[in-house]
């Protein structure tokens, strides 16, 4: 992983999708032009107005909620053309603004340590050979549709689009951890990201799931989304899926 300084983030955006795209990783046609440039969330109490946006690499036509750490929204006419959220279309939603601009897919690896027997690195294409499965899910913030509440509650004020459908193929996280050889009394699997708080006291972002959970040979390491790489900003090159968990 190869982060750059944040505060370099606007100006590095063009850098970042050139050296995507010659490490093939971006896959994205040029976007065509938007018919409109803003929407109206039409949100109760108003200032629901909207830009949209294609500046963000390996996405089009988004609705603007924030830039730094990017929010950006579905529009829902999108959901009307088919079953599966194209991925330059679907919600992207982060925490902390220290996100992963660029990925080094050769220096890149998923780590298992704790209470394991072995601790293991896989680097990527170790993870590629690894048995597969492949499962359509629907990934949805549980703040979607929060800017319609009245009152107001804070936090980010979706609309309907911070939800998106795709097929995902991975490596059930099952053989992975058996990599690492899960020692007995182990309870839960604690997962992180590239992505690093700003402040020093601030906590990382991570979640957990129960031990079974984790190995009930459906929660996956997603490498593909709707048959393509995933976009950097859903995660690229590999995250977690966990279908039917809140
Ligand atoms: N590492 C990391 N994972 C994360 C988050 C995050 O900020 N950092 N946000 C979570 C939240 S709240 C949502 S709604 C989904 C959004 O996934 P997407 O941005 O790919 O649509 O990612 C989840 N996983
Ligand atoms: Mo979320």
């Amino acid at each position: 992983m190869d982060m750059l300084d944040p505060d370099r983030a606007v100006d590095g955006a063009r850098r970042r999708f050139l050296q995507q795209a010659a490490l093939g990783l971006a896959g994205i046609a040029a976007a065509p032009a938007l018919a409109q440039d803003s929407v109206d969330l039409r949100l109760p109490g108003g200032n629901g107005e909207r830009p949209l946006t294609g500046d963000f690499p390996g996405k089009t036509g988004m609705i603007l909620q924030r830039n730094r750490p990017p929010l950006l929204e579905t529009p829902m006419e999108v959901f009307d053309r088919g079953l599966y959220t194209p991925n330059d279309r679907f919600f992207v939603r982060w925490h902390w603004a220290d996100i992963p601009t660029n990925v080094d897919v050769q220096r890149f690896h998923i780590t298992v340590g704790g209470h394991v027997a072995r601790p293991v690195a896989i680097p990527l294409d170790r993870l590629l050979r690894l048995p597969r499965i492949e499962y359509a899910a629907i990934n949805q913030c549980s703040g979607n549709s929060r800017g319609l509440f009245q009152p107001r509650v804070p936090g980010a004020q979706w609309g309907h689009g911070a939800m998106g459908n795709a097929r995902w193929v991975g490596v059930p996280l099952r053989h992975v951890l058996d990599l690492a050889g899960v020692r007995p009394g182990a309870a839960a699997v604690r997962f992180g990201g590239l992505d690093q708080p700003l402040g020093q006291n601030a906590p990382d972002f991570e979640k957990t799931l129960s031990i079974d959970h984790a190995r009930d040979g459906e929660v996956m390491i997603a490498f593909l989304m709707n048959d393509e790489q995933l976009p950097l900003l859903n995660g690229f090159p590999c995250r977690l899926i966990v279908p039917g968990w809140y």
